[in-house]
Order: C-alpha cells, then structure tokens, then sequence
C-alpha cells in the first residue's frame, strides 16, 4: 500500500489532495514540525536522506520531491486522469508546471519567509535596527518584485485557460496550489489578481481538498 510521510502545515497536503482525487487506498505516517526551528523530526531521514516532506513509500520505492510524486502517481494509478500521456502537447504544459512550482515559483516566496524571521528574531538591541533594515532592504528591493513578478505571469497564463495545464484540471494545479496558498499568506496575493483569487476559490471548493484537509489536520501557511 502507498504510505505518505506527511508533515504538518507543508508540501504534503498536495500529495494528500492528489491520492483523494484519485481515489487511491493508502496510509498516512504522520510527523510534527519542530516549534522553534519549523524542522521535521529527525526520524524522517530513515525515509529519506533529506528527511523532508513529502516522501512516499510504494511497492519497494521511495519517491520524494512533490513534482515526482504526483508525475507518478498519476503515471502509475491515474489511468490518464490527473496527467495527459507522455509526449503530448497537454502533458508537456502538465509538466511545465509540475517544474515550475517548486523551481521558480517558490524560491522567493521561501525567500519571504527567511526574511521576515530575520527581522523579528531576538538580537542584541544594538544590532536590531541594522538586522531589521537589511531584512527590510532584501524584501523592498528583491523578493516583493519578484514575487509580484511570478504572480503577474501566472495571472496572465490563468487568462488564457481555466486550470494551469489547459482547459481540464489536472495535477498540475494541484502541485500549483502550494505557492499560491504561500503568496497569499505572505505574498501579496489577493482579489486583485482575479484570476489566481478565483482559481484558489476553485480549488478549495474541490471535495477532494476537503477530504484531504481533513485527512491531513494542520495547515495553515505564514
Ligand atoms: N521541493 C521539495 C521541498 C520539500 C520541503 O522542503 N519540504 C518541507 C515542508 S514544506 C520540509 O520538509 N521542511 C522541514 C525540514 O526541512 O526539515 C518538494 O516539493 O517536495
């Protein structure tokens, strides 16, 4: 049976989303962040070397990175569902997307949450001020235009078709919800990107995310 090692408030909740969509039996090994660190426990490095979330274990094989999940699930279980056959025009939009929510999309949002803990973690007061100004200084002048960047792309892109791979939702949005759910806790993303507010109204009207945040507990993105 496919087990999901699955961290609270993380990546993990689309491989969650994913296996309910497609209606797949499977277990859930459940880990919890450090508090102070935001850390996952130590013992998911006997799952995998990174000891990150999310990791699946499936007839033998370990499969991590949230990209190379969903590509195969949907490629092993979906039955052409969740992703167009290999070589297709569709699955090579699919795939795009499967890329770039991890490879583009995400770095300045992760650089947004780095940030802003820079500037409120506990300094002496002396340096406080000049911690807190270049924290200040890295976000104005790098990560809020890049961030305000990417969202600008993915807002014109959702103009041209209803879901990110085309016109029928596929895995591709769910691997797309994780840095949207970020930048709309901390990048910026509100109902003046219509398309993106919309798209995220959508997704989480879906029953399957319903089922798979109540299957997943915890997750609530800063
Ligand atoms: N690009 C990887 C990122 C994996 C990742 O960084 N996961 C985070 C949770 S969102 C994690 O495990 N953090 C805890 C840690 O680094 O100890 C993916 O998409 O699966």
């Amino acid at each position: 049976m496919i087990a999901l090692h699955h961290l609270n408030n993380s990546r993990s909740q689309r491989i969650l989303w994913m296996l309910e969509e497609l209606g797949l039996p499977y277990e859930v090994k459940r880990y919890q962040r450090d508090a102070k660190t935001m850390l996952a426990p130590a013992e998911l490095r006997d799952v995998h070397p990174l000891g990150k979330s999310p990791v699946i274990t499936d007839d033998g094989l370990t499969v991590a990175e949230s990209g190379a999940i969903v590509a195969y699930l949907a490629d092993r279980y979906g039955k052409g569902q969740m992703l167009a056959a290999h070589g297709s025009v569709e699955r090579m939009r699919q795939d795009y997307w499967l890329h770039y929510a991890e490879g583009s999309a995400m770095p300045p949002l992760l650089l947004k949450l780095v940030f802003r803990r820079v500037a409120t973690t506990p300094v002496p007061f002396f340096i406080k001020p000049v911690v807190k100004g270049i924290a200040a200084r890295v976000q104005d002048s790098f990560v809020d235009p890049q961030i305000a960047l990417h969202l600008d792309y993915m807002e014109g892109e959702l103009g041209k078709h209803a879901w990110f791979g085309g016109d029928t939702f596929s895995a591709a949005d769910i691997q797309m919800s994780f840095p949207l759910e970020a930048a709309a806790a901390r990048g910026g993303l509100d109902a003046g990107r219509p398309k993106l507010w919309a798209f995220l109204q959508r997704i989480h009207a879906l029953p399957a995310y319903s089922r798979a945040l109540a299957k997943g507990g915890d997750y609530r993105l800063g």
